[in-house]
């Protein structure tokens, strides 16, 4: 357990106080399995169940009374095979008096108690399940169909959890600083890797080995490409080509599960060619921009578009695009060039809450989600609170069939150079991305060490690091 009992007693506390009524369960998660059932992907617990509970092994679940505030933790004891083939761990009991429960129950026993509750009438809150066996457990105690149970959902349980997991606490930012600590070896390592015949994939190996080798795994699936411009472009075997850029978005989770996520964009053979600079200058302008503009009170909603306006007027600069930055920012123009958002929560999970559902995480009733194309993948916009933690990760992608489709159809084109665009078709793609913290009095990056992200930062460190071995981290 991470925290002290005291921590997790309090935060099941005020979760049972702000939904106040009914039972609340909350599922831990099972082993997953790979290609056969013992065979599973290295376990991850459940984010949630871990903010509450703080234990690690699978199997797991939770009662709550939100009336009465009493707390059971629930799950079988292991037996003699698990422990000739695991070696022997902490007993449901002991758990149970580590984290504060009131006491445990057998699986048989939950399950009794879950459906005597709704059968007396009594609300049970459950938030939206995202794993398959998950699933089968609340069809098996509630009678509710799998299609049925993001809608039949806690909205009340839903809207406590993202109040209380929103605010990241000092002993938190402690984890959360650790998992920037081993971005930070990530990045740089994937920088002294950066040459003309390593391949993608190598990087990506490499990159995930440090992120177990520090941390538990690493935070999603690393982005390493040459195609920035595909926005989830994974690693593949094909080696790096001199005057490409890299484009590697990676993060790690630390043992305790608290993330990272960071973005570089790297030549490869060392510099920048002049377009590259320009169109990287650009975004991490838009990057700093983002970091003058983030603080308490203010909406990301807006600093997103504070970025889009910037960008509109670079880009006109560069005579990619053209009329008034104003209406071309509300038409969505420069949507073109960043189809997302400028950032997300982030937390135990990488996109923190998500399975909870965006809307509930990232807006509420004064922000108000849009359709637009662009500022639909804007995954948080409401205000800014002391304690949040946002990922700041502008970018500039060169994409061939949008550029294609917007053209043919004339989206926008009267903000849109598609002359010059064409130019760039065999770009790719920018993006910088830190995690920002937000202070009282404005935010601060997360991690003790900046991953270099300026262009002449970016040349230099690859230079000074050029005959490094990559392995000595
Ligand atoms: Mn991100």
């Amino acid at each position: 357990m991470l925290f002290s009992k005291e921590t997790y007693v309090e935060r099941r506390q005020r979760l049972c106080e702000s939904v106040s009524n009914g039972l609340i369960v909350l599922f831990g998660n099972n082993e997953s399995p790979m290609n056969y059932p013992a065979n599973a992907y290295k376990y991850r617990q459940d984010s949630t169940f871990l903010y509450f509970f703080g234990e690690h092994r699978s199997g797991l679940a939770a009662l709550l009374d939100a009336e009465s505030g009493e707390v059971w933790l629930a799950g079988d004891e292991i037996d003699i095979d698990d422990i000739v083939w695991y070696g022997s761990v902490h007993s449901v009991k002991a758990m149970a008096e580590e984290t504060g429960a009131k006491g445990c129950i057998d699986m048989a026993t939950f399950e009794e108690r879950v459906k005597q509750a709704a059968q007396a009438g009594r609300r049970v809150h459950f938030l939206p399940p995202y794993r398959h066996d998950t699933m089968l457990a609340i069809t098996d105690l509630l009678g509710i169909h799998h299609s049925k149970q993001r809608e039949a959902a806690s909205l009340e349980l839903i809207h406590a959890v993202v109040k209380l997991r929103s605010l990241k606490s000092e002993e938190e930012i402690v984890e959360l600083e650790k998992a920037s600590a081993i971005g930070y070896k990530m990045h740089t390592a994937a920088m002294r890797l950066c040459r003309p015949g390593v391949t993608e994939q190598y990087i990506g190996g490499v990159l995930e080995g440090i992120a177990l080798a520090y941390g538990s795994h690493v935070s999603f699936q690393s982005i390493v490409s040459m195609h920035g411009e595909i926005l989830h472009g994974y690693p593949s075997a094909t080696p790096l080509e001199k005057g490409r850029l890299l484009l590697c978005d990676a993060g790690a989770e630390t043992n305790e599960n608290y993330c990272s996520d960071h973005t570089r964009t790297s030549p490869i053979g060392g510099k920048f060619s002049t377009r590259q600079r320009e169109i990287h200058d650009i975004v991490a302008d838009c990057h700093d921009l983002a970091l003058s503009h983030a603080r308490p009170g203010v909406r990301w909603w807006d600093v997103h578009y504070a970025v889009c306006r910037l960008m509109t007027d670079r880009l006109k600069e560069l005579g990619l695009m053209k009329g008034d930055t104003e209406e071309s920012v509300r038409a969505g123009a420069h949507a073109l060039f960043l189809p997302h958002g400028l950032g997300h929560m982030m937390g135990m999970d990488v996109h923190d809450m998500e399975g909870l559902g965006q809307i509930h995480v990232g807006y509420d009733e004064e922000t108000r989600p849009s359709s637009q194309f662009g500022i639909n993948a804007l995954r948080f916009a409401r205000k800014l609170e002391v304690g949040h933690v946002v990922t700041d990760e502008p970018g500039i992608y060169f994409i061939p069939d949008l550029i294609d489709l917007w053209q043919r159809e004339g989206i926008n084109s009267e903000f849109l150079c598609f002359d010059k665009i064409n130019e760039y078709r065999d770009f790719g793609g920018v993006r910088i991305e830190d995690d920002v913290l937000i202070t009282p009095d404005g935010c601060r990056f997360l991690g003790e060490e900046t991953i270099p992200y300026r262009a002449l930062e970016v040349e230099n460190y690859m230079a000074e690091h050029a005959d490094a071995s990559p392995f000595i981290l």
